[in-house]
Order: structure tokens, then C-alpha cells, then sequence
């Protein structure tokens, strides 16, 4: 019996998580056992170079030895209080101080939950019921969220999840990424009705869509102009496209931020966080309520805040950058060289993709309009070869400090061979 076949006698759909699955390219997951820098050992022995990096906080790479010690020491001085914790507050400073426009936040154990409770916090504090997100965004698996969704919901085929009762999902308002015209559209006609905008700086749950010209200016502008409240969704963006986040990246102040994947470098943390007066509106300040036991555990905090002690070093993200540059030019380079059509994209440690002549991709149709098939079919030379690849065409990718040169020319010289035979 497979590994997969065991898994699937116990757990719904033999994973935890549905993109794991495999479902978006076919055949069974791998089960992985250990992990080091770039590299990631499966349970039959396999050692893979990782490009999904737990799908972002890896950007030391896996098991750095100082976020190792540093859970290891405060793990064994107690696992969980349920009550205040100094680590909290030390990683709340450190988060305010990479990303400005956070003055107070609350940390959680999820991202879902960080996008869940900015919305509801948003609701409170507007006295507004319906809200704005972006088809192929994802924000996570709650219910006002899960309407024409991206990343597993996408790759499954799901967008708008059963179970998502019909009288809050019409609340939710579902926009064209990218769309200037659409937005500006949407709110002369409901923009005093809207409690926020939630979006995805940079989408990456649809493979990985930048913004374009224009597009966040107008939502930061007509935002302030109608009182609806502005939430960068940078659970994956935070920290890795650039110190201080897509924000820093692309000069924008939203009103809210949503935080996960490197915040708790691995462990289970998440925040969310943003204007004072906003974020006075939470419990017990004020009337919107949201708890959680697990919210600033102390092995997470100190996880996370080493995480982003060790970004503080010169030229971080410079290099980061440059070695996802190469990357993603290599893969252009043996796509061209075999006579694929392929776009790609990059910035800081996230790239993303795709098998198409439509570039460069800025709208979520051009994803849905790709060469799937041949994805797959990469995907799988790919992990034949060694590499690690994520499991489905609507996801990005991510480089971390530890891919070196060999790491990345073993890459390439895959890539080759296999763009070469698709
Ligand atoms: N939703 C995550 C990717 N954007 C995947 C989560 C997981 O399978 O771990």
C-alpha cells in the first residue's frame, strides 16, 4: 500500500491540504521526511531541490540552524501560557518597524485567520456589510473569502465553494484583477456601501500576477474617497518580494495588512494589523470580537521573529532577487530555446511561470487560458529530475537564501532537458 493509500484511509482525501493532493497535476503526492537549505528529502530516500518552500516562510531556507535554537530554547521553557508572552511583543515591534503602515496588530495562527478577522474587524468598524475582493485571489478558506477563489480552490475546480451560504456570499463583490475601469465602475455605483477591499498586492495564488499600471493607486484612492477600508492581503508577499513587502515595493500605505508564512517562519503564526484607530475597534479596546489560544504562542513568536532578525543583513534581498532572476531567465531561455511559449515573472524571492504566448499575464483569463497540460507534464520531468516544483499551474514559487549557484544551475540544466522533451 502507498504511502498516499494509507493516508487516504484516515485522512479526507489523503492530505490536509487540498492542492498536496496532486490533484492539479496528477499522479500521487510525495511525502516528505526532513529538510535542509534548498534541499527537501522525501521518505524513500529522494533528496529534491525545493522551490515551494512550505509556500513562503523558508526564505533562510529550511531548518536554519538559528531558528532551530531559537524554538528549541523556548520550547523548553514551556509550550503554550494562553496568556501574555514577551516574545509578542518583540515580534510586534519587529513588524511594525519592516512594514510602517502596521501601528498596532494582532497576531494569530493562520493566515485564514488573519484574512477572517481584518474582514470582520473591517465590518465592525465601517458599520458596512459587503466587501471587494479580486477572482483568482485567494485570502484563505473562510466563508465571505472562498467566492471565485485561486490556489487550491482553483486548482480543484472550486472557486466558489458549497457550504458558503448564499446570504453572506452576495455581500461578497468579485472584481477583475487588474481591471482599472471595473473598479473605478464598482465604486460609483456601491463604493459607500463597501467595509473593504481585500487583495493581493501581487496575486499569488493564480501563479503569480503583478500588478499593473495604476491598479493599486486607483484602489488606495477611491478607497480614501468613499471610507472603505484598504487590506493588502501580503500573507505571501510579506517579507519576501521585498523587506518591507509589496507595500514597500510599490509605495503603497493600505489601511490594514494581513501577514502569514514568514511571521512565523514555519510555525503556526499569522497577523494582521494596520491603523491605530482601526485596529482600537478589536477586543477588548473595542466591540469587534476575535481570540484564539494559540494567538502569540511563544514557540511561533520566537520562530518568526528570528526569521526576520535574519533578514537584517546587507544586500539580502538583492541577492535573493538576482538568483530568482536567473532562475526564471534560465527557464525562459530553455522554454525559447525549445520552442515554447512561456512568460514569466519575478520579484524579491517569488516567482511564478506560465505556458502561454499572452504576456506579459496580468489578468486572471490568461492563467485560465494557459497551457495547463504542459505544466503538468513539466512539472512532472521536473520532479523526476529532482526538482520540486509546486503541485499546481495557480501557485508561485519561491527561492530562498539558501539555493546557492549549484542549486539553481542543477535547476536550469533539468529545465532544459525537459522543456527540450514536453
Ligand atoms: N494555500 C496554499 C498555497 N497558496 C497551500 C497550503 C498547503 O497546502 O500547505
Amino acid at each position: 500500500m502507498s504511502l498516499f493509500s494509507e493516508a487516504r484511509e484516515a485522512i479526507a482525501g489523503g492530505v490536509n491540504s487540498p492542492v498536496r493532493a496532486f490533484a492539479g497535476v496528477g499522479g500521487e503526492p510525495v511525502f516528505f521526511r526532513s529538510a535542509k537549505g534548498a534541499w527537501i528529502e522525501t521518505e524513500d530516500g529522494r533528496r529534491l531541490i525545493d522551490y515551494v518552500g512550505s509556500w513562503g516562510p523558508m526564505i533562510h531556507g529550511h531548518t536554519h540552524p538559528d531558528v532551530i535554537a531559537a524554538v528549541n530554547e523556548t520550547a523548553a521553557r514551556g509550550l503554550s501560557f494562553g496568556a501574555p508572552c514577551v516574545p509578542e511583543t518583540r515580534i510586534a515591534n519587529k513588524i511594525k518597524s519592516l512594514m510602517p503602515s502596521i501601528e498596532r496588530l494582532r497576531m494569530v495562527s493562520s493566515g485564514t485567520e488573519a484574512t477572517m478577522s481584518a474582514i470582520r474587524l473591517a465590518r465592525g468598524h465601517t458599520g458596512r456589510d459587503k466587501i471587494v475582493k479580486f477572482e483568482g485571489c485567494y485570502h484563505g478558506h473562510s466563508d465571505s473569502l472562498l467566492i471565485k477563489a485561486g490556489s487550491g480552490a482553483l486548482t480543484l475546480g472550486v472557486p466558489s465553494s458549497p457550504g458558503v451560504p448564499a446570504g453572506l456570499a452576495e455581500h461578497t463583490i468579485t472584481l477583475e484583477f487588474n481591471d482599472v475601469d471595473g473598479l473605478k465602475a464598482a465604486f460609483a455605483e456601491l463604493g459607500d456601501q463597501l467595509a473593504c477591499v481585500i487583495v493581493e498586492p501581487i496575486a499569488g495564488n493564480m501563479n503569480f500576477v503583478p500588478p499593473a499600471d495604476g491598479f493599486l493607486e486607483t484602489l488606495r484612492e477611491e478607497c480614501s474617497k468613499s471610507g472603505t477600508l484598504l487590506i493588502f492581503d501580503e500573507v505571501m508577499t510579506g517579507f519576501r518580494v521585498a523587506k518591507g513587502g509589496a507595500q514597500a515595493l510599490y509605495d503603497m500605505e493600505p489601511d490594514l495588512t494581513t501577514l502569514g508564512k514568514i511571521v512565523g517562519g514555519g510555525m503556526p503564526a499569522a497577523a494582521f494589523g494596520g491603523r491605530a484607530d482601526v485596529m482600537a475597534s478589536i477586543a477588548p479596546d473595542g466591540p469587534v470580537y476575535q481570540a484564539g489560544t494559540l494567538s502569540g504562542n511563544p514557540v511561533a513568536m520566537a520562530a518568526g521573529l528570528k526569521t526576520l532578525e535574519l533578514l537584517d543583513v546587507e544586500g539580502f534581498y538583492e541577492r535573493l532577487a538576482e538568483k530568482t532572476r536567473q532562475l526564471v531567465d534560465g527557464f525562459k531561455d530553455a522554454a525559447d530555446a525549445a520552442g515554447i511559449p512561456l512568460a514569466v515573472e519575478q520579484a524579491g524571492g517569488m516567482f511564478g511561470f506560465v505556458f502561454t504566448d499572452d504576456a506579459p499575464v496580468r489578468r486572471f483569463r490568461q492563467v485560465a487560458a494557459a497551457d495547463i497540460d504542459r505544466f503538468r507534464r513539466f512539472f512532472h520531468g521536473m520532479l523526476d529530475a529532482g526538482i520540486y516544483l509546486a503541485p499546481s499551474a495557480f501557485e508561485a514559487g519561491f527561492v530562498s537564501a539558501a539555493h546557492g549557484d549549484d542549486e539553481i544551475e542543477q535547476t536550469l540544466a533539468a529545465a532544459r532537458k525537459v522543456m527540450a522533451s514536453l
